[in-house]
């Protein structure tokens, strides 16, 4: 492992400690890192509490083997000039390796670690309305006191295990993916599974079939993934991925997923089939996302527009795949959802895998697994798979279990976890009625998993940004959303939703991943720019929806 993440760290946690805060952020991946550049401007006293040891967020915990950025690099990182300047990706979908580099390149340019708190867990906060200050709780016995919290938990903060009985019975080693052993793994001449086949699970499974005796894979889902068309960067290649790229950044504004391309346009149907295929190929040699957020809007909201790209994906994966009944399996002949309102994985060779005499696929739909053994998975065929490693590529609580996993009591006696388990309201994505005083970025209702993650934290965190900036200069010490704007923002967002086919599926966008979990999209499925708009209206009426004193 080339990362230098394991790197003594200068602040830890002080049992007993109290710290008084201007703002206290929570996290430190792109949206935390970003809070504490851009407050430090205004001379704010401001600290990161962080719960691992090092840089990173998400690409801390992500450390299985294949980790890697389904995003190409020139987009992956700030759009500062101070920082991206002078740094390059070694391949255009850069590994977590890289991403820990680039992140302690970050800190070198910014000097951050100065004022984030490793090693310290926030585990929850209480308005004091008399001081309107939240006094929050951590693991390590510190407590803050913070004017404003910002919490910067990003969307795959809180990992899930499958509901499977018996894992305490395996004798085997078994590991979920955002909880890998930070000193890596030898997977050489092992018996793995690998239970899930999301964008982690095609990941993982790729670097195991290198290497594993026998790989066995259940799917639950295929998963309709996209060529990544990865890349080893030359210099030429760097020197020309720069072009432009103060362009690039700028246009991330004006694109649904924060970009620097868009949709074709709102309406196939304003094409012929040939033309349609014909940019489809285009955008499958390409490869990267441009097949599901560069085609047109209607693929994601009109049945007969998206079954057209699905067949087309259908037809090319199944040319890879030798046995047809494998094929029926990973490319089946009907989509098991529309294409592309369950998220799409960028793959490399993940279909070619099967191909392989040690990788099998069980099909967890037709035999689901009963139990976990001692020995390893057994099926409902009655087949015992044996194995040495047991991989849970199982995901996440997605988008709100970060936020809800903190104990924080609201003014009207709940927790945040027990009002969202009526179902999420946010205001703009970013606050909520009964949580004074605290704003979240990349989170519910925002852009979030629609969009690129440093697109996102830059733009949904610049308006946050601004906001704590206006109360600032005003002198306002308490903000919050009213439950008018909390449920007009739900409506708004559940108007858009509902007229796409993003409810069609069972994924974690839909926070269908969970068992318990209110069943409604929970991310902002109108685009980057008409977010935008909104935040720029509601500014422009001062700071509308909220109430500020
Ligand atoms: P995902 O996308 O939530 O994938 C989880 C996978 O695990 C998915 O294939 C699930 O099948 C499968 N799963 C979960 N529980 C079970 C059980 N009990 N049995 C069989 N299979 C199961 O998580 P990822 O970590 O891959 O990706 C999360 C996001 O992080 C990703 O989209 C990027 O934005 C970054 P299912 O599809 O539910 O049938």
């Amino acid at each position: 492992m080339t990362s230098t993440q394991t790197k003594p760290v200068g602040n830890t946690p002080g049992d007993g400690e109290v710290e008084e805060l201007d703002v206290l952020v929570v996290g430190a991946g792109f949206a935390g890192l970003y809070q504490l550049d851009r407050l430090r401007t205004l001379g704010l006293s401001v600290k990161i509490y962080e719960a691992a040891s090092g840089l990173g967020g998400i690409w801390y915990w992500n450390c299985y083997p294949g980790a890697r950025v389904d995003t190409h690099g020139p987009l992956y990182q700030f759009s500062s000039d101070k920082l991206w300047k002078d740094w390059d990706y070694e391949e255009l979908y850069p590994a977590y390796t890289e991403v820990r580099n680039y992140f302690e390149h970050v800190d070198e340019r910014l000097d951050l670690r100065r004022d984030i708190r490793f090693d310290t867990k926030v585990t929850g906060a209480e308005f004091d309305e008399e001081r309107r200050r939240w006094v929050v709780g951590t693991d390590g016995g510190r407590t803050a006191r913070a004017r404003f919290i910002l919490l910067c938990t990003g969307i795959g903060a809180k990992p899930i295990l499958p509901e499977i009985p018996g894992l305490e019975d395996f004798g085997g080693e078994w590991h979920h993916t955002a909880l890998w052993p930070q000193d890596g793994l030898d997977l050489a001449g092992k018996r793995i599974g690998v239970i899930g086949t999301g964008a982690t699970g095609v990941q993982v499974i790729q670097e195991s079939a290198k290497v594993a005796s026998h790989l066995t894979v259940f799917q639950r889902t295929p998963n309709l993934a996209l060529p990544m068309r990865q890349q080893k960067l030359d210099d030429e290649a760097k020197a020309a991925l720069r072009v432009d790229m103060d362009a690039q950044y700028a246009k991330r504004a004006e694109t649904f997923g924060g970009f620097e391309y868009d949709f074709t346009g709102p309406l196939s149907t304003e094409h012929t089939r040939e033309e349609l295929l014909a940019l489809y190929t285009d955008f499958w040699e390409k490869g990267g996302f441009r097949l599901w957020l560069g085609t047109f809007f209607d693929v994601l909201a009109d049945e007969e527009a998206n079954r057209l790209v699905y067949d087309f994906w259908r037809d090319n994966v199944r040319k890879r795949i030798k046995d047809p009944e494998l094929a029926e399996k990973l490319a089946p002949t009907e989509p098991p959802h529309p294409f592309g309102v369950k998220r799409p994985s960028l793959e490399q060779n993940y279909y070619d895998v099967f191909n392989q005499d040690n990788v099998r696929l069980v099909d967890v739909k037709e035999h689901p697994i009963q139990r976990i053994t001692k020995k390893g998975v057994l099926t409902a065929d009655g087949e015992e798979h044996e194995l040495d490693l047991l991989i849970l590529a199982t995901g996440f609580d997605a988008v709100t279990g970060g936020l809800t996993a903190i104990d924080i009591k609201g003014t009207a006696g709940e927790t945040l976890g027990q009002k969202w388990q009526r179902g999420v309201n946010s205001y703009l994505g970013s606050a909520t009625h009964d949580f004074p005083n605290l704003l979240f970025v990349y989170g519910p209702q925002s852009p979030s998993g629609f969009a690129n993650g440093p697109s996102a934290a830059e733009l949904q965190g610049e308006e946050i940004f601004k906001m704590i900036e206006f109360l600032n200069a005003n002198g306002y010490t308490r903000f919050e959303a009213t439950d008018e704007a909390d449920k007009a923002w739900r409506e708004h967002v559940d108007e858009i939703a509902d007229a796409t086919l993003f409810t069609r599926a069972n994924s974690w966008y839909m926070g269908a991943n969970v068992p318990g979990k209110v069943r409604q999209l929970l991310n902002y499925p109108g685009g980057m720019p008409q977010y935008l708009e909104k935040w720029a209206e509601v500014k422009a009426a001062g700071y509308s929806g909220f109430e500020i004193s």
